[in-house]
């Protein structure tokens, strides 16, 4: 049994009795977690939490979350339930208000997320306030959707006769959401959910469940009424599954390993629901042999060790012109190995801390595998040292020699680990990035214009980057990627709608008399 925080009335039922919103602990003490649902935050019928730690310092106790139990999670789908009809009915003009609203909230309190976010979640404190922003971003993009929404109207093939289609919202929608993103991604899946007036069950990742009450919590704000988000915490078997499972939750959308979507999707697929799956990545920056190097250099430093690798966009390989490749080889190791490790709130930092002990063991194997498939050429161990003894931090990797189909070519490892493939050509370059499973994001480096076209044309990637890196998509673009990434959805943009509408075709004969497609207008 959890202790009972400071939110928690003496003498209440144990469990379910509303708290009133999350009380702020001491600055920088542990915060008391809690469900949020049907409007009220609730302790778990469970009893138990879980704790939520600093990855830059494991001693820093960010708060005690609830663990959730399919009970939980029934009752926040039922407050979902609940609250549908009224927002379905709200005209979608107001409902984008209120998510202008939580917008200028967001904003207001950007430098507070911010560095909740980096506490819990480890990335630097300027990728933070990038995160948050992101989240005002699609915020505002899908407040706007409210006044668009656009379906189509077109004539009809008869004559008198109306024919449009609408979006209309499919229900309550379940949504489980990364860590790496814990602000952004669960704001590219909650604003068009809402703004098009489903209602939304919201399991965040264990490792950043502060992360996500900071921003339910502003919903609340917001004036986002009771029921319409409710906010699960808790793991992956007990929460994931039961939303997954639920009968009364037809729409899903998920982001994480390629191995929950698969699992997520098949499970749903029993039921028929729709599911919107942003999965791995291995994506590639290739340099051509007329690339601007230093240019090059820049994006492939950004890219591959930014948020310390830990993003589906990152880039893990570089497909490199071999009459360059040593020379790039050299400045990028260069650049590498004067980056600064620490806790991503210090200013001095370049590369934040690694999310979790079990994501620098899965680094850890990889860059054993790596030893026997490339040559080391720099980092390849955990880092230690004065300020990073409490910390899960690992030092940039970078191996050379690295074939196209070796492992850690093929494989996502997400983290700070770059393989450098070297390659005759363009065709053999385009051969090497597209030969993997995963589609996401690639980028070319070149100067020669012609050249920029044909790699837009023939990478097999959602997102390409041309004399840019691969990370840093901007959201009123579609978001998502190619082959195993996903399953064919998009977040983001105006298409991030199309996960959550259902169209209705409607068609009004105002001839007054029977009026017969496909027949009536046609000869004989
Ligand atoms: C992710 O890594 O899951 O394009 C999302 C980018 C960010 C989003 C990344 N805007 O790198």
């Amino acid at each position: 049994m959890s202790e009972p925080g400071p939110g928690s009335r003496p003498g209440a039922s144990p469990g379910r009795e509303p708290l009133g919103a999350p009380e702020r602990p001491a600055p920088g003490g542990p915060f008391p977690g809690r469900h949020f649902i049907a409007g009220e935050w609730i302790e778990s019928g469970s009893g138990r939490s879980f704790e939520s730690r600093n990855p830059a310092n494991r001693g820093d106790l960010v708060g005690q979350f609830q663990a959730g139990t399919p009970a939980d999670v029934a009752m926040a789908i039922r407050a979902a339930e609940t609250a549908l009809p009224a927002w379905r009915a709200t005209p979608a003009p107001r409902r984008g208000e209120i998510l202008f609203g939580y917008a200028s909230l967001l904003r207001r309190d950007k430098e507070r997320l911010a560095r909740a976010l980096t506490r819990e979640m480890g990335k630097v404190l300027p990728e933070a306030r990038g995160d948050v922003q992101e989240a005002i971003d699609i915020a505002e993009l899908m407040a706007g959707e409210g006044r668009r929404m656009f379906g189509d109207t077109v004539p009809s093939e008869l004559p008198d006769k109306w024919a449009m289609s609408i979006r209309q919202p499919i229900g309550v929608a379940g949504i489980i959401t990364p860590w790496n993103f814990p602000m952004a991604i669960p704001a590219w899946k909650t604003m068009p959910a809402l703004v098009a007036g489903n209602t939304v069950v919201f399991k965040p990742a264990s490792d950043t469940p502060h992360c996500a009450t900071l921003l339910v919590e502003l919903m609340a704000e917001a004036g986002v009424p009771a029921g319409v988000v409710n906010l699960v915490t808790g793991g992956g078997a007990e929460v994931g599954d039961a939303i997954v499972d639920s009968p009364d939750v037809p729409v899903l959308s998920f982001t994480g390993s390629s191995a929950t979507g698969r699992r997520i999707a098949e499970r749903a697929g029993r039921r028929l629901k729709r599911v919107a799956l942003e999965l791995g990545g291995k994506n590639a920056i290739v340099v051509l042999a007329d690339a601007d190097l230093d240019l090059a250099v820049d994006g492939i430093i950004w890219s591959a060790f930014g948020t310390t690798g830990q993003r589906c966009t990152a880039c893990s390989r570089v497909v490199v012109e071999r009459s360059v490749s040593s020379r790039l080889l050299e400045k990028l190791e260069a650049r590498t190995r004067a980056l600064r490790l620490g806790d991503g709130a210090d200013p001095a930092t370049d590369v934040g801390p690694l999310i979790n002990e079990a994501a620098r063991t899965k680094v850890e194997g990889y860059v054993e595998i790596g030893r026997r498939e490339g040559e080391l050429v720099c980092g390849g161990r955990a880092a230690t040292g004065p300020g990073l003894e409490a910390g899960v931090f690992y030092e940039p990797t970078i191996f050379t020699g690295v074939e196209p189909m070796a492992r850690i070519a093929q494989e996502e490892i997400f983290g700070p680990v770059l393989s450098v493939i070297a390659v005759e050509d363009y065709a053999s370059a385009m051969t090497a990035v597209n030969q993997v499973r995963y589609g996401l994001s690639s980028s070319i480096y070149t100067t020669d214009v012609n050249t920029a076209f044909r790699a837009m044309r023939d990478l097999e990637t959602g997102l390409v980057y041309v004399n840019a890196g691969t990370i840093g998509a901007e959201t009123h673009l579609p978001f998502g990627g190619w082959k195993e990434t996903g399953n064919g959805h998009r977040e983001a943009g105006h298409a991030a709608l199309d996960t959550f509408t259902e169209w209705k075709s409607i068609y009004v004969d105002f001839s007054g008399r029977l009026q017969r497609a496909q027949i009536d207008n046609q000869p004989g």
